[in-house]
């Protein structure tokens, strides 16, 4: 059997703080008279911290301090927001797919872009399950560079060639395909058709048929 690990993205795949980023970011704008809607809030889907203060700011001009004001104003919103994550938060499937890859004697990393990971995995009940977390604190390149994962499987002591990389954001298929990973994309195909496997969610999928898609 040639896939040994799996490396799990966080909001989309394990669980949706993507609601929260949002509410953080629209308090943000609206408090700067930017306009902010949840459509622009796809396009940050696994997008760090900075670039997506700076895309909402569409070249609204500001210094770095003001920069670095705002950025820390948007995470107090957000750490607020996530006090509210308990276990039931975890998405259909997930917490499944974790246990069987457990008990299979395979291996299992988060690799997040965001700086918050290990309080999120640790509200959620799941970092028991987790062999190894790379987050947004972890590598100084982040997606679509394939830093984060590869930083990742050398924490599960895997090649790349023997891990599945679990994405639903384009950025994140893209730095997994730059690292020599296989890619299992959730969501539409307009946002990860270039992953090796696309599925809707991790709701009814089993260990056995990811292993049979990539073995
Ligand atoms: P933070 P992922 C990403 O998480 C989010 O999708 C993205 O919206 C967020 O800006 C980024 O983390 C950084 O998060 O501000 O908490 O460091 O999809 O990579 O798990
Ligand atoms: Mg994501």
């Amino acid at each position: 059997m040639n896939i040994k690990g799996f490396i799990f993205d966080l909001d989309g795949v394990l669980t949706d703080t993507a609601e929260y980023h949002y509410r953080g970011w629209k308090r943000l704008a609206d408090e700067l008279g930017i306009p902010f809607t949840r459509q622009e809030n796809e396009a940050l889907r696994g997008i760090p911290r900075r670039e997506s203060l700076l895309t909402l700011l569409k070249g609204h001009p500001a210094t770095e301090e003001q920069l670095q004001e705002w950025m820390a104003r948007k995470n107090n919103y957000y750490l607020e927001f996530i006090r509210e994550i308990s276990p039931a938060d975890v998405l259909p499937g997930a917490r499944e797919l974790l246990e069987e890859i457990r008990a299979a004697g395979l291996k299992a990393a988060l690799g997040s872009a965001s700086k918050n990971a290990r309080e999120v995995i640790e509200r959620l009940g799941i970092a028991p399950l987790l062999d190894a977390v790379s987050d947004g604190n972890s590598v100084e390149r982040q997606k679509p560079a394939p830093d984060l994962f590869l930083h990742a499987a050398d924490q599960l002591g895997l090649p790349p060639w023997q891990c599945v990389v679990v994405e639903d954001a384009a950025a994140g298929i893209e730095a997994a395909l730059a690292g020599g990973f296989w890619t299992l994309g959730l969501g539409p195909r307009e946002r990860v058709g270039r992953a090796h496997l696309v599925l809707p969610s991790l709701e009814t999928v089993r260990l056995q048929q990811l292993l049979s898609a990539f073995g």
